[in-house]
């Protein structure tokens, strides 16, 4: 990546390289929270260096495989078919394919301030004629269906016939993650094409299984300058693509530019009468480019008014901060709001994980619910919808209330693969990840941060209050209360670090009382009971009879929040009961092995050994615990329980996982960052740029390729946005205590609190917050202890 100091919203590429395409075509995706599609070239065809790749939210399909010997399920985010399409050739020569041609030029830009991506380039073919190629593209964030696609081409030093392929291209399946190679992948069956007119062409197909109809169309037109140029037209269709054959004459200097504007609208969408029916509606109208370029760019502008977060420091942590908020808002967007569909892992960009939904909305929620937080209310509505079928997880798995599943996609059912494969080893093994419950502890948290920073009543009495008792009621039920500690301990299950699957020598049971689990589990009961008091008494009562809560249970959650189980090792938090009688692995003699040990766990297996007899961890487990909670919450819950924490066990608990941490999910250097922000101020900074690099270097190696990494994106914004800040959103007030790192310059912050719109200011001197004009309430901030009272129109100073 390169980029010119002066302008941190362009991310730059320039050269071409095979082997960088998959990593660029994942950054260089374009959408508008609707739909997503990767930066694939508009000629390129899957297989070799690119993968095109469109998604929509919410469409998947479910297909079943043979692996190991074993049938097994998988749903999977579908690729639909590959609408910017367009390649051209010279006279009767071959198709323009940039792998066979002598490159003079290419330069790639996607514009982060309007999500457009232009790719232009220069080469000379076979005949010596030398050709320049600008191809343009945007999915419209004010127009969800509508996509749009230029190519233009200026002949150097030739004249002669040019013919433009413009194709809507359903040969498409799902193939882009090497490790699910062995997965059934063709999602998508053929329902018809037509050239409804002559310029516009239609293709219609449908999901395989989940029968999700999906319709394209696209009007294509070829001009000279802003005036349409003769060309003559031919329809080509098979029965799943179809394709305009345009051909004009082209002179040297005189550039074609092929537009190419395209519907896409499926079964899942509202307020249309049939998917074909609307990509033609949307086609119709003589809406002009210009003015819907103009349309774009001023729904852009307005999401960047209310995300605008911006640090002096370096121009390249500007633009990857930038780039962060923009592929957030390209997966989730106003559009969302209406979907019913939950916040993808990897984004709209790719299809690992297959596009399911896990935790990590809790690093995107945050940024959300300061500036659009009905968008947060959506995502949560999309948990409660699912919620009956979490209840009949819980009701299978022998407990009661809500289990909520670790992987969920369209219906909320358990969507973890029951086999992975290892691809160091080649084993299909066993996959224990659906013990991972704590996720219903997330989707608790989220409700409750959201219901903090919000006030949202109506949400709390209609959808809110019912998942928190229901997910308390599930952690009460799998609480039980042990004789041998005269405690309750919560068995059998994963917590945020994947590598522990369970003790040595029972590898798939799960381990007991994860303290992150056992702590989090005492704060949803907690949550759960506050919220049942604060419902009104008609809506509370109508819930508690709907439920058939009664006093035993709630009683019974309470003594949970008085006498849980919190294992602890040589003065530290262990992540899980027996954690300290692990042996130690030798981490250098490792890193020296093999370098990159981030996926300590496969290294282990493929050696015939595993990662559960190591105190080894792939990502924060109980450090988690510091980043959800202040110590202001943490010590006194913990003294609550019966553990007072002496000053040194934070620290030192810190300490102790730092050291014995691969960092295997690009989650683990945001709560890294977090958790050393008080006390390693220069760590907390360098995990912060590991944050900002997971997806612009892919620390992974490779895995950006296959979908950036939402969580991480939105959780390293979030560590300016609130805890170098230091700010939180309790008790109806705003409060702020920087540890601001003053390498990174002034912070400026738009933020929406309550009914203000509010400019943060902060630097390593002072606090300055801002609100703008209007007639709402009045909101106290505090910052250190002192207080003020921030009318609108007023702005508070705090020095530091
Ligand atoms: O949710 C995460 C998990 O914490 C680590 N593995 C990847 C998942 C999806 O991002």
């Amino acid at each position: 990546m390169t980029g010119r100091p002066d302008d941190e919203w362009l991310l730059r590429y320039e050269g071409y390289d095979p082997a960088d395409e998959p990593l660029r075509e994942a950054l260089c995706t374009v959408g508008n929270g609707y739909l997503a599609t990767r930066g694939a070239p508009p000629e390129a065809r899957p297989g070799g260096a690119h993968y095109p790749g469109t998604y929509v939210a919410g469409v998947y399909n479910r297909l079943a495989s043979r692996v190991a010997g074993r049938t097994v399920e998988n749903e999977c985010l579908v690729n639909l078919p590959h609408w910017p399409a367009v390649t051209f050739r010279i006279d009767d020569g071959p198709w323009f394919d940039i792998d066979t041609v002598h490159l003079l030029e290419h330069h790639q830009t996607l514009d982060l301030r309007r999500a457009v991506l232009t790719r232009h380039l220069r080469y000379r073919d076979d005949r010596n004629r030398v050709t320049t190629v600008t191809q343009r593209r945007l999915v419209h964030m004010r127009h969800h269906h509508l996509c749009f696609q230029e190519v233009v081409i200026t002949p150097e030093n030739w004249s002669g016939r040019l013919r433009f392929r413009s194709e809507l291209d359903g040969r498409v399946r799902n193939t882009l993650v090497e490790r699910y190679r062995d997965l059934a992948d063709t999602h998508l069956e053929p329902v018809g094409t037509s050239g409804p007119a002559p310029d516009c062409v239609l293709l219609e197909m449908r999901t395989n299984r989940s029968a999700i109809p999906l319709a394209m169309a696209a009007r294509t037109a070829l001009v000279q300058g802003s005036e349409p140029i003769p060309a003559t037209i031919r329809l080509r269709s098979a029965p799943d693509r179809i394709a305009l054959d345009l051909t004009a004459e082209a002179t040297p200097g005189r550039p074609v530019t092929l537009e190419k504007t395209v519907t896409v609208v499926t079964g899942r969408d509202h307020a249309i009468s049939s998917p074909a029916d609307e990509a033609l509606r949307g086609l119709a109208g003589d809406r002009h480019l210009d003015d819907l370029l103009a349309d774009h760019e001023q729904a852009w502008r307005h999401l960047w008014e209310r995300f605008r977060i911006t640090v002096e420091g370096h121009p390249d942590t500007r633009r990857i901060v930038l780039l962060h908020l923009l592929h957030l808002l390209q997966t989730i967007s106003p559009h969302s709001a209406d979907l019913d569909v939950g916040v993808p892992a990897r984004g709209l960009h790719g299809e690992a994980y297959r596009g399911h939904v896990f935790w990590d909305e809790l690093l995107v929620f945050p940024i959300l619910n300061l500036r659009l937080p009905d968008l947060t209310r959506a995502l949560l509505r999309y948990r409660h919808r699912r919620l009956d079928e979490a209840r009949a997880a819980a009701r299978r798995a022998g407990h009661i209330g809500a289990m909520y599943p670790w992987q969920s996609g369209s219906d909320g059912r358990e969507e973890s693969q029951q086999f992975h494969l290892n691809p160091r080893s080649g084993r299909w093994l066993p996959d224990t990840s659906a013990r991972q419950h704590h996720i219903g502890l997330a989707i608790a948290h989220n409700v409750w941060q959201y219901h903090q920073v919000t006030g949202d009543r109506e949400f709390l009495i209609h959808h809110g209050a019912e998942m928190l008792l229901e997910i308390a009621r599930f952690w009460g039920d799998l609480a039980v209360l042990d004789p041998d500690h005269d405690r309750y301990v919560i068995r059998g299950v994963m917590g945020p670090d994947e590598f522990h699957t369970g003790y040595p020598g029972a590898e798939s049971g799960g381990i007991d009382n994860n303290a992150y689990t056992n702590v989090m589990a005492v704060r949803a009961l907690s949550w759960a009971m506050e919220a049942y008091a604060a419902l009104p008494a008609r809506e509370r009562g109508e819930l508690s009879e709907r439920l058939r809560l009664d006093p035993t249970e709630r009683a019974r959650w309470k003594d949970i929040t008085h006498r849980m189980f919190i294992p602890f090792h040589e003065g530290v938090i262990s992540q899980f009961e027996g954690y300290g009688e692990l042996a130690e692995l030798d981490w250098e003699a490792y890193r020296s092995r093999y370098g990159d040990i981030h996926r300590l766990e496969r290294i282990l297996e493929a050696e015939g050994d595993t990662v559960n007899r190591y105190r080894a961890s792939k990502q924060a487990d109980a450090l988690m615990l510091f980043h959800l909670l202040t110590a202001d919450e943490l010590l006194p819950l913990m003294a609550r329980l019966g553990y007072p924490l002496d000053p040194d066990t934070i620290p030192r608990t810190i300490d102790h996982y730092l050291a014995r941490t691969s960092h295997g999910s690009t989650l683990s250097a945001v709560v890294h960052a977090w958790v050393l922000a008080r006390a390693h101020r220069e760590r907390a900074v360098d995990f912060f740029f590991r944050a900002l690099e997971s997806d612009i270097v892919d620390i992974q190696g490779g895995t950006t390729a296959e979908g950036v990494h939402l969580g991480a994106m939105a959780g390293s914004v979030d560590l300016l946005q609130r805890c170098f800040s230091g700010l939180e959103t309790r008790g109806g007030h705003l409060a702020l205590n920087p540890f601001w790192p003053e390498a990174l310059g002034t912070l400026e912050i738009n933020l929406r609190y309550r009914e203000h719109f509010l400019r943060l200011r902060i630097n390593g001197d002072r606090v300055e917050v801002g609100s703008t004009d209007g007639s709402h309430q009045p909101v106290r901030v505090i910052c250190r202890g002192q207080t003020a009272e921030l009318r609108p129109g007023a702005t508070v100073r705090f020095p530091l």
